[in-house]
């Protein structure tokens, strides 16, 4: 059977996983021989929207330009995976509805702002904290989380390895792969 492309889009606070689970999906769907591509911050946000900074206006555009990318990749066929924070409901529910019934699903990297802020890999929360960096999602910027995603991973008791599984069971299930 052929796999369905599918749009996979990851979102929760910085530091919350979504990447690193992103990209343990996509290495458990190559081992089954499916292929995937992987859009996040880092050939994303350095290229296409390098001109977009993290006012609420450019976070906007940035999703629009993502999901726009997202939809030209599913034309082609792929399963793309997203992981960006996308903070904002409206934004999101437009990206599912620039695709087809069943070509978008949400899923929920839910770690605490807390867990977040503790790990800060990068010292931003800090530097947020101290206001060294302004409109910092969770801080000073909001954070909406999804009321109904399709797949909720509530990472605090769960292994990378489990979260990402959670990922390939609901789409094995689902019938995509
Ligand atoms: C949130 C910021 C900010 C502000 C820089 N707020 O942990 P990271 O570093 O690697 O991930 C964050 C990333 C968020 O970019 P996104 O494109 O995912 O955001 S959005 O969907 O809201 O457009 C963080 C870094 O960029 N970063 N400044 N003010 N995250």
């Amino acid at each position: 059977k052929q796999q369905q492309p599918v749009v996979l889009w990851f979102t929760g606070l910085s530091g919350s996983g979504k990447s690193t689970i992103a990209n343990a999906v996509e290495r458990l769907l190559l081992d089954k021989g499916k292929h995937s591509y992987l859009l996040d911050g880092d050939n994303v946000r350095h290229g296409l929207n390098k001109d977009l900074g993290f006012s609420d206006t450019d976070r906007v555009e940035n999703i629009r330009r993502i999901g726009e990318v997202a939809k030209l990749f599913v034309d082609s066929g792929s399963i793309v995976l997203t992981a960006f924070i996308s903070p904002f409901r409206a934004d999101r529910s437009q990206v599912r509805n620039l695709l087809a019934e069943g070509q978008f699903i949400e899923v929920f990297i839910d770690t605490s702002l807390e867990t977040c802020e503790s790990r800060d890999p990068k010292g931003l929360y800090k530097k947020a904290r101290a206001g060294e960096i302004k409109h910092f999602t969770g801080i000073d910027s909001d954070y909406e989380a999804p009321m109904a995603p399709d797949i909720h991973v509530k990472t605090d008791a769960m292994t990378v390895e489990q979260c990402a599984i959670k990922v390939l069971e609901y789409l094995d299930v689902k019938g995509y792969l």
